[in-house]
């Protein structure tokens, strides 16, 4: 009971987004970054192209394949434990979501945290923000919604939020999402992280461990051929929004776990020799060259934690699911001493 004063009665009723922070990268970014990624010897797309609508939508239904241990393990370890990262998280957090997804993880939060700041959502795709934003907003008609439209995979200046008064900032980024970077960008994107929170800030986040790799490849191939779909519909993107001609039929898709490495490679074969055009632009495809266009990292957790730790984190608690497939960790900062 040490906030009385903040319970309903004396908090303000939106309902709606409260404010909104568009840093959305240009859609020039999207063809030049495409563009550039087709001119390399070994041609790549970044992973975080794959979610324009559809993407995002195919993306849910992974979530929910039974191969794919990955969320509902997240979910169960975060609804299992939500009461002590509640109680170790305290009151008056503004709440920093990165890459928002369908907001599923998300209620388990804020169905808990009590008194929140404000929530604030960050991602790329400013269509899928603001919809989730929105429906966060009108389920939680006490909460502050304020969305930032971001690229988080490059430099950018984060809004101060001095306007609304917290306690400290607390990054939650779920899904193993940070498995899409290598380990160095991982570590800067730690780095990153630490500099958003600030002291006494905190991070909660989610990550995939090394396992079986049966387990792991069956989780990128699934039987229904859904992840097959979300990777290829990254050209279909590329088709409509940029004036390509890729031909769906003369791609197919490929996952494979290479446990040295400890990382996913997905890519798109090139089932025959072909050109392809983007707008006045041609690339040519030998049979069986591929298109890179995700990394999925998996760590082990001692190794993960030196890395929050060279980041300037410090490990609070970690929470896994039995078999140990994944864990989800809460780093804090400590506050700054007095020089
Ligand atoms: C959203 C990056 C965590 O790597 O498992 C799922 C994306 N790709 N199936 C992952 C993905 C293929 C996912 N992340």
């Amino acid at each position: 009971m040490s906030h009385p004063q903040l319970v309903s009665a004396a908090r303000p009723s939106y309902g709606y987004i409260v404010s909104f922070h568009d840093l959305h990268p240009t859609p020039a970014a999207f063809r030049e970054e495409v563009v550039a990624g087709l001119r390399r010897p070994r041609k790549a797309i970044p992973a975080k192209f794959f979610y324009d609508q559809r993407g995002s939508a195919l993306f849910d239904e992974i979530c929910q394949l039974e191969e794919y241990y990955l969320t509902r393990t997240e979910t169960a370890l975060l609804e299992n434990h939500v009461p002590e990262i509640a109680t170790l998280l305290g009151e008056d957090v503004l709440l920093i979501e990165y890459g928002s997804g369908n907001g599923r993880k998300t209620r388990i939060l804020l169905d808990c945290l009590p008194n929140l700041a404000a929530y604030v959502p960050v991602d790329i795709s400013k269509d899928h923000l603001l919809a989730a934003a929105t429906d966060i907003a009108q389920a939680y008609p006490y909460l502050r919604v304020t969305p930032v439209c971001a690229d988080y995979t490059r430099e950018m200046a984060f809004p101060d939020f001095e306007e609304f008064p917290y306690r400290r900032r607390v990054v939650f980024f779920p899904g193993s999402t940070i498995g899409n970077f290598t380990p160095d960008e991982a570590e800067d994107f730690l780095r990153h992280a630490a500099d958003v929170a600030g002291p006494p800030g905190a991070l909660l986040i989610g990550v995939d461990l090394k396992k079986d790799p049966t387990v792991i490849d069956a989780a990128y191939n699934d039987k229904r051929g859904v992840t097959a779909a979300f990777n290829l519909n990254l050209l279909h993107r590329i088709n409509t929004e940029l004036d390509a001609d890729f031909d769906l039929r003369a791609f197919e898709h490929r996952a494979l776990y290479d446990p040295v490495q400890g990382r996913v490679e997905m890519h798109l074969v090139s089932t025959q020799p072909q050109t392809v055009r983007i707008g006045d632009e041609v690339f040519t495809f030998a049979e069986g060259e591929t298109i890179h266009t995700e990394d999925s990292h998996k760590y082990d957790l001692a190794a993960f934690q030196a890395m929050a730790g060279r980041a300037g984190w410090t490990v609070k608690r970690v929470w896994q699911d039995s078999l140990q497939y994944f864990a989800v960790c809460l780093f804090t900062l400590a506050p700054q001493s007095v020089a």
